[in-house]
């Protein structure tokens, strides 16, 4: 059994790192860590040279970004939650789509409403805000009209597709992210969120975890 540890905080990746362990039930120790902490950074760096989580320790040697991460774990898992068969570019497709057309333009409505106001108070760019929103749209109408007539992304069967296009909709409300403009998608949040691991993936993990020390 390898000596898996998982650093993550409660933030847009790591939440979908964490979320898949909780999925494949995966036998890692959860490691609360604030990697951009004045006081961890340094630290943090050895774990991470980006000092970002999620990070993935397995026997020493360090693996981050969390979509390497979700792939690792399902190989571990000996799961087809991110299949190795002919879904495997379909699921490739989405992750590479979601990160770039949807997750980054949402990102920037997370961050400036969820994260910056924790510490600053720069207002946003009126016009980063309306571009990026013009992006969001564009990509959400696609994936609602896609999603139209099928029930997941890919193979119509839950995968790693559906976990890492939706990265950013546990946040939507609060980001102010207008999710009731695409009912496909909305029905497709609504599934996913019936699933534990993704609803609440922190869930009964804070009394294994180390305190949030790097
Ligand atoms: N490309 C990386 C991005 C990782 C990243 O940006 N992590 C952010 C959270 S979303 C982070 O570590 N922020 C500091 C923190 O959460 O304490 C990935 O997909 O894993």
């Amino acid at each position: 059994m390898p000596d898996l540890k998982l650093y993550y905080s409660p933030n847009l990746n790591p939440r979908v790192a964490v979320a898949v362990a909780r999925h494949l039930d995966s036998p890692v120790a959860y490691i609360a860590a604030s990697p951009m902490h004045p006081d961890h950074r340094r630290a943090f760096k050895a774990i991470n040279p980006n000092t970002l989580v999620p990070v993935l320790v397995e026997n020493g040697k360090s693996l981050w970004e969390t979509d390497a991460i979700a792939c690792r774990l399902s190989q571990i898992a000996g799961s087809d939650f991110w299949p190795t068969d002919e879904r495997m570019s379909e699921v490739q497709m989405w992750v590479s789509w979601s990160n770039l057309h949807l997750t980054r333009p949402a990102g920037t409505f997370y961050f400036e409403r969820l994260i910056r106001p924790q510490f600053s108070d720069v207002p946003e760019d009126p016009k980063v805000m309306k571009n990026d929103m013009v992006a969001f749209r564009n990509s959400a109408g696609i994936l609602d009209g896609l999603l139209a007539d099928r029930e997941w992304l890919v193979a119509d069967r839950l995968s790693y597709a559906d976990f890492r296009t939706a990265t950013c909709l546990p946040f939507a409300e609060g980001a102010g992210l207008p999710l009731h403009d695409f009912p496909n998608v909305a029905r497709w949040h609504d599934q996913l969120l019936a699933i534990d691991a993704w609803r609440d993936p922190f869930a009964g993990i804070a009394e294994t975890s180390m305190e949030r020390r790097a």
